[in-house]
């Protein structure tokens, strides 16, 4: 059976990671997590995209040589997932050996096939996004994209004939409505597709560090058409394999760079005659209160360090990354309404709920989950909100998942409140919601768990569950001993 496949932008190694790369990186972890969790069997790929000009400029800016410099960067972002618990099953270098591999016999097949021309490019060429440009689309003689300055290129190049594909990416587009999601970057890329594609330049004389062209070793491979093979790579491409992975499920990137990945990816990914993949989804851009973010603003949240400083753990970036706006739209960073959400809703809403349940399992049943009926009217409620979660999760639609959680986690402190435990007397209606409130936490921590492992996993100890216990509402037994815990979520002071 195939097996479900998530992928991430590679990221260029020429500054740290943060808040922005981290989110797709986060967003794909999610989806992994969720799967897994649900008994499918997972690849996620993350991973660095090393062979750019900016980076070779990167490397002499800071001294060191570029194939040293590239490992120390990579290496950074793989602690800077870790310190965020991105759980990927492959950490790809575009610089790895069997990418280089790949990538040469991609080439050989797209050339075979007659779809790669020498030529002459003439342009202007924007060395911070790798991305060429013609005179008209600049803006104010500048990069139409990220607004830096651009350079004239004149070289010898061989081209990508991705204009003999144009009409059937346009079908695929039209033909398969879940391939670009959200609808708006749809609706943009047909709209730029309306006007004749010019074919892509995909190599380069004037810079060293990439992968040599075969018999015509003075070019290199143009960063884009290296790195965007990246996913047939790690998919075991062109051994037979390869379809256990490929097509992939989710390719998650950000928006800025869906003109390569729905247009040029597919041109190629034809060219050679394999299938496209089932969903490209392009999420929103951050800022960071109200501003671009940037080195030189001094702007950039690095999110483990921002969660240090704050002395709150990683699960309240991962929460709020995710609940401050729809995936798929813009949002902005801001640390008094981080602040707000790590205040008001995990610490006041889940950490109590859990720490209420978790205390009054202690003080009125002995430590041990007492033998009760689940409430009937909270029980269907669940059953009703789990099925929005579920169609919500596997939409991405990450941000009404939570909603949807949190919805019933205030319900099930509201239970708490009308049915005041505290003032039942001994034995059955006070054993009744003991038993309700510890199936909801567990409940609530299963559906959680995807956005906030790690406090997941201590709802599960302070729930007396052992390791591989089945994450399912009612599955917590009788008599299991509960152990209180460490509070979930500090409130942060202002
Ligand atoms: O484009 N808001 O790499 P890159 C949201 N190497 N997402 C953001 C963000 C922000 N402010 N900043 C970065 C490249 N991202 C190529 C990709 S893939 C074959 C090659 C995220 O280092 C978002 O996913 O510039 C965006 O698409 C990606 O980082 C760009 O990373």
């Amino acid at each position: 059976m195939k097996n479900f496949y998530v992928t991430t932008p590679i990221y260029y190694v020429n500054g740290d990671p943060h808040i922005g790369t981290l989110y797709t990186a986060l967003a794909a972890d999610i989806i992994a997590r969720y799967k897994k969790l649900n008994g499918k069997k997972v690849f996620f790929l993350t991973g660095t995209d090393e062979h750019a000009e900016k980076v070779e400029e990167a490397a002499k800016k800071s001294g060191v040589k570029t194939e040293k410099y590239v490992d120390l960067m990579s290496k950074r972002f793989k602690e800077a997932f870790k310190s965020m618990n991105v759980s990927y099953d492959r950490f790809i270098r575009t610089t790895d050996n069997d990418h280089v591999k790949t990538v040469l016999e991609f080439y050989k097949k797209v050339y075979n096939k007659g779809d790669i021309y020498k030529g002459f490019y003439e342009g202007w060429y924007c060395v911070s996004c790798e991305t060429f440009w013609t005179e008209k689309e600049l803006k104010d003689c500048k990069c139409p994209d990220c607004g830096k300055s651009v350079k004239m290129l004149k070289e010898e190049t061989y081209f990508f004939k991705q204009s003999k594909y144009q009409k059937e990416i346009i079908k695929h587009i039209r033909d398969n409505p879940d391939f670009i999601k959200p609808k708006a970057r749809k609706n943009e890329i047909l709209s730029f597709l309306k006007q004749p594609l010019r074919d892509l330049s995909i190599t380069r004389t004037t810079f060293k560090f990439g992968i040599p062209v075969p018999g015509d070793e003075k070019h290199v491979l143009y960063v884009w058409f290296d790195a965007l093979i990246n996913y047939l790579t790690a998919a075991g491409y062109p051994g037979k394999k390869y379809t256990n992975l490929w097509p992939a499920n989710f390719q998650l990137m950000g928006k800025e760079i869906i003109r390569f990945h729905c247009i040029t990816w597919p041109a190629m990914l034809l060219s050679a005659g394999v299938e496209l993949p089932e969903t490209i989804f392009a999420h929103g851009w951050w800022t960071v209160e109200g501003k671009k973010m940037s080195k030189s603003v001094g702007n950039v949240v690095h999110p483990a360090e921002f969660c240090r400083k704050h002395k709150v753990p990683v699960d309240t970036m991962r929460y709020f990354l995710f609940r401050q706006m729809p995936f798929g739209s813009d949002g902005d960073f801001s640390e008094a309404q981080f602040i707000e959400r790590v205040n008001n809703e995990l610490a006041s809403e889940l950490g109590n709920l859990v720490s209420r349940s978790i205390v009054l399992i202690d003080k009125y049943s002995n430590s041990e989950v007492p033998a009760g009926i689940a409430d009937v009217k909270l029980k269907n409620k669940y059953a009703q909100m789990l099925k929005n979660y579920h169609s919500e999760m596997n939409k991405l639609d990450y941000y009404n998942a939570l909603n949807t959680v949190f919805k019933f986690v205030h319900l099930v402190n509201k239970y708490i409140s009308d049915k005041e435990p505290w003032k039942l007397s001994d034995g059955g209606e006070l054993h009744n919601v003991l038993f309700t409130l510890a199936q909801c936490i567990n409940a609530v921590s299963c559906l959680i768990y995807p956005f906030m492992p790690e406090t997941s996993e201590e709802i599960d100890t302070q729930l007396g569950k052992g390791k591989g216990y089945n994450k399912n509402f009612d599955n917590i037994k009788r008599n299991v001993k509960i152990k209180k815990g460490k509070i979930l979520f500090p409130r942060i002071s202002r």
